[in-house]
């Protein structure tokens, strides 16, 4: 049953999420070239049990079976990615119809059903090729981003409702040339913090290049904003620890994107591993564009305290363990782990996280709507013999989750919608086909769809707002 009291505001959206290379497989069909995610998952133990991406959830053939099912559920949304090697094989030079025909029959599917598009245009799926020359830490591949988001927002114009420029480019930097754990897997600080810098102008170009093609879009950016606690409030050192982890992790992002500059605690703390010379003259302009909606993206909260030198410690901030550390420059990280339920990502849940972050980013930022683009769980679902996936852990995640956003609005937070992640089982990037987000499992073997309890509760809570 749903609580009576869960109910939304006129219009908020509620749909789920997918990104590209987690569900569509087709890798190498109709000209799709490979992205460092084919080339990582590719490369022996990099990804749980060697899976990879060539198959996924089969989304490329399958797309209209599952907008049906999006439709079974009442979706009012579905957020997307697209892959950029498949619409410009390689990055750069000519398009590929091909690509580009799949994103707009998909569009146009949504579209049939009354499901809004929120496309996002970089989930991941870097052309390997750009890596080649340098990835995310060379500014050629910020340039290369702008011509790829001129022309798919020229073929999917006014159908898409949301346009997203960036997804979680913190992983992007950070796990991808820090930690090394996501694709390509370097490792290097000062690569890490030219990729922050190149993903910020990539997404003030993205957003310049789609506003010349469509002047009244609706232009966002998703970010998983971190919400960091002190151990003990009371400690200078763990309170010290918390603000360089926050300048890293959401005002790295948020401080150019939507100030025009880069915190100056962030380039002092950082000055040992880089000088910042890749800022050039005008890139702060460029990035500072204006934006009609924030997305944020939440799974957890973290619990942090500078550590003494000698206590045990723990590096794994719910990502996977890495002897290179994503927090660039903090080496004096320790991230405590509280009692209390954790998914199978092993990330505590906590839904007053979510509310706290909603309240607090809607309260710095007036005038900026937000959207919950991603929220969601993994757990080791069974299937019983009845073929049911019960999977009350999910439904607990998912209901407390959504009474979280609602306490966000009653409290004056601007939300305007939320995407749960995902739709689909799909490929958890380093953990593989491992850790299952869906609320519609996939069976691997068969690619059969089949409802979980949580699809069920999703879709009795959108029925009741409507
Ligand atoms: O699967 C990912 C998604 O691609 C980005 N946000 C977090 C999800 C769960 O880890």
């Amino acid at each position: 049953m749903t609580d009576p009291n869960l109910t939304f505001p006129k219009g908020f959206l509620f749909g789920a999420a997918t990104a590209s290379y987690q569900i569509e497989g087709a890798v190498t069909e109709d000209g799709r070239t490979p992205s460092i995610w084919d080339t990582f998952s590719h490369t022996p133990g990099r990804v749980l049990g060697d899976d990879n991406g060539d198959v996924a959830a089969d989304h490329y053939h399958r797309m209209r079976d599952d907008v049906a099912l999006m439709t079974q559920l009442g979706l009012q949304s579905y957020r997307f990615s697209i892959a950029w090697p498949r619409v410009q094989p390689g990055g750069s030079g000519a398009f590929n119809q091909k690509g580009i025909d799949f994103y707009s029959s998909l569009v146009d599917e949504l579209l049939d059903h009354d499901i809004r598009p929120i496309a996002t245009l970089y989930h991941w799926d870097l052309p390997q090729e750009l890596e080649d020359r340098g990835g995310w830490a060379n500014r050629a591949t910020a340039q290369a981003f702008a011509p790829y988001a001129a022309r798919v927002a020229e073929t999917l114009g006014d159908r898409v409702h949301v346009w997203t420029t960036l997804n979680e480019p913190w992983c992007s930097a950070y796990l991808g040339y820090a930690s090394g754990v996501h694709a390509p897997g370097r490792t290097d600080g000062a690569d890490a913090l030219a990729a922050v810098h190149h993903l910020n102008l990539a997404h003030g170009l993205a957003i310049q290049a789609i506003r010349a093609e469509l002047p009244s879009a609706t232009v966002s950016v998703t970010h998983n904003l971190h919400v960091i606690h002190p151990a003990d409030p009371a400690s200078e050192d763990d309170l010290d620890i918390v603000r360089r982890l926050d300048a890293l992790g959401n005002r790295a992002f948020l401080g150019p994107e939507l100030d025009g500059a880069y915190p100056e605690d962030l380039i002092a703390d950082t000055a040992a591993v880089t000088d910042w010379s890749f800022v050039r003259d005008g890139d702060l302009e460029t990035i500072h564009q204006p934006l009609d909606l924030l997305g944020v993206n939440y799974y957890t909260t973290s619990i942090a305290r500078r550590w003494d030198g000698v206590s045990e410690r723990h590096l794994d901030d719910g990502h996977q363990e890495s002897e290179h550390l994503a927090w660039v420059g903090v080496d004096d990280v320790d991230f405590v782990r509280p009692p209390g339920l954790r998914t199978a990502m092993g990330w505590l849940v906590d839904p007053a996280g979510l509310t706290e972050l909603l309240v607090r980013t809607s309260a710095a930022h007036p005038g900026l709507p937000l959207m919950v683009t991603e929220n969601g769980a993994a757990f080791e679902d069974t299937v019983d013999a009845d073929g049911q996936v019960r999977d009350d852990l999910r439904v607990d995640y998912v209901r407390t989750h959504l009474q979280a956003v609602k306490d966000a609005i009653d409290a004056g937070a601007d939300v305007r919608g939320y995407q749960l992640w995902s739709l689909l089982d799909n490929f958890e990037w380093a953990w593989g086909y491992e850790r299952r987000f869906g609320i519609i499992r996939v069976d691997y073997d068969t690619q059969e769809r089949t409802l979980k309890d949580s699809a069920k509760l999703y879709a009795q809570v959108i029925r009741a707002s409507a």
